[in-house]
């Protein structure tokens, strides 16, 4: 199977560590995108993206002439399209990526060629929305044009490790299709290959994100509830998961990123009637970051109060905050008018718009200490500072990751949120 043409179109987070560990192997890869940027780098052994391990790699398979870039396709046995599916304001994907990427392929398609799509997308993609792209170009996708889906389940800072050793899910148009994208995945694939249909492959990927967002959404709501009647979820949470067959998720400020934040519109698109768990859940994700700052507004009814804020990124210990619901709940605590010292050590500067304070800036004269993001320099914050220099030494924790050890600071999480009844005076 080695010494064989592989194009992949795409070089982002999925398609270039995928481009550079098919070269590794000994295929004969030239990747694809549409940015000379990453072209040129990639051209010279460097990368245009952050991933452990990746810029090694791919310095040694450029260097031995098994990893190329242009800006447009090229003949080969095998392509592989990995370009983003964003989301229109209204949640439905937006194609238009995986669309310009099957048309720029088609010209370059030779008989037995075969074509994947890692991308994730919605469900029957491959069926009504590529297939006929091929079969406009006079081919018989199935017949003389293998197709299939093979969605990227990695998870961002382990992606070498897990393209090798994760499962991977590989949907054919027809059986056949399937056996040889598999094939192909066998040339460095340690997990398992699970050959199934286009469809299932599309929904499964859908699936596996949008568990663990409905999944959120439960644990939220039974915060909502636990406020109403004094429990303290995060105790119900830890208790019923003693059970062997459940497991409650974590309640939080939001779910960000750009899976388990979006995955489930590209269900809910295809079958609106039916999703109705799925929607809520959604709208119950989306509705937290407006009811942490209900429960700041309980807290510090002084809208003149200055409020230090920890934590930008959508999840903990990254720089991404795209996606992220914590400046969904920046955005809400500005417009209720609070001052605010923004502290987040993953998030370089240039990245925002706003000033980011040191930790010692953000808590000087702060009311509160809200904490959005676990990352690890929170979880044990310099007590004597949180009491030599805030105006009002309290901590509300929406990740329940603090451990605060004084008695003199005021703690709140998620699972106290009843005892937030009489608002401080401040
Ligand atoms: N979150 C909670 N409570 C929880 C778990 C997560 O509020 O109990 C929040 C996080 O704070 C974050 C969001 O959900 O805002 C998503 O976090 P995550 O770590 O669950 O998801 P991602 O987007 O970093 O990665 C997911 C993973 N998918 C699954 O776990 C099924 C990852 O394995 C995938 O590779 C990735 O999506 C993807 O690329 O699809």
């Amino acid at each position: 199977m080695n010494n064989r043409n592989l194009c992949v179109i795409g070089l982002g987070y999925i398609g270039l560590p995928t481009a550079a560990m098919f070269a590794k192997v000994g295929w004969n890869v030239t990747g694809v995108d549409v940015n000379p940027v990453a072209v040129d780098k990639l051209n010279k052994g460097e990368i245009h993206i952050e991933e452990d391990g990746l810029e090694d790699l791919v310095k040694i398979v450029v260097e031995a002439g098994s990893l190329r870039a242009q800006l447009q396709p090229t003949e080969a046995d095998c392509f592989i399209i990995a370009v983003p599916t964003p989301h229109h304001e209204d949640n439905t994907a937006d194609l238009s990526y995986v669309i310009e990427a099957t048309k720029a392929m088609v010209p370059f398609l030779k008989e037995g060629n075969t074509v994947i799509v890692e991308s994730t997308i919605p469900p029957r993609t491959i069926n009504d929305i590529v297939a006929p792209i091929l079969s406009e170009a006079g081919w018989i996708p199935g017949e003389d044009i293998y197709l299939a889906h093979c969605p990227e389940r990695v998870l961002p800072g382990r992606i070498l490790i897990e393209l090798v050793e994760n499962t991977r899910i590989v949907g054919g148009i027809n059986h056949v299709s399937a056996q040889r994208a598999a094939e192909m995945y066998r040339s460095f694939v340690t997990g398992a290959i699970l050959i199934t249909r286009a469809v299932s492959a599309e929904m499964s990927k859908l699936m596996e994100n949008t568990y663990r967002d409905v999944n959120i959404a439960l644990a939220n709501e039974l915060v909502k509830i636990s406020e109403k009647l004094d429990v303290d979820a995060l105790e119900v949470i830890q208790l019923a998961n003693h059970h062997p067959r459940v497991n409650l998720h974590q309640p939080g400020p939001g779910v960000g990123g750009h899976c388990l934040a979006v995955d489930p519109y590209f269900i809910i698109e295809k079958a609106p009637e039916q999703s109705i768990l799925i929607a809520n859940s959604r709208q119950i994700n989306n509705s937290m970051p407006k009811f942490v700052v209900n429960q700041v507004t309980k807290l510090l009814q002084d809208k003149n109060s200055k409020i230090a804020v920890f934590g930008l990124t959508y999840k903990g210990n990254i720089d991404d905050i795209r996606e992220s619901p914590a400046m969904d709940v920046l955005s809400l605590l500005q417009m209720e008018g609070y001052k605010l010292g923004i502290y987040d050590p993953h998030v370089k500067q240039e990245r925002v718009n706003f000033y980011l304070s040191s930790f010692e800036d953000a808590i000087a004269d702060a009311e509160c200490i809200l904490i959005l993001t676990d990352h690890s320099e929170f979880k044990q914050l310099d007590e004597e500072a949180v009491l030599n220099h805030m105006k009002n030494p309290l901590v509300f924790d929406t990740k329940n990751c603090v451990t605060i050890s004084s008695s003199k600071i005021n703690y709140y999480n998620f699972g106290s949120l009843a005892n937030i009844k009489s608002p401080l005076k401040v």
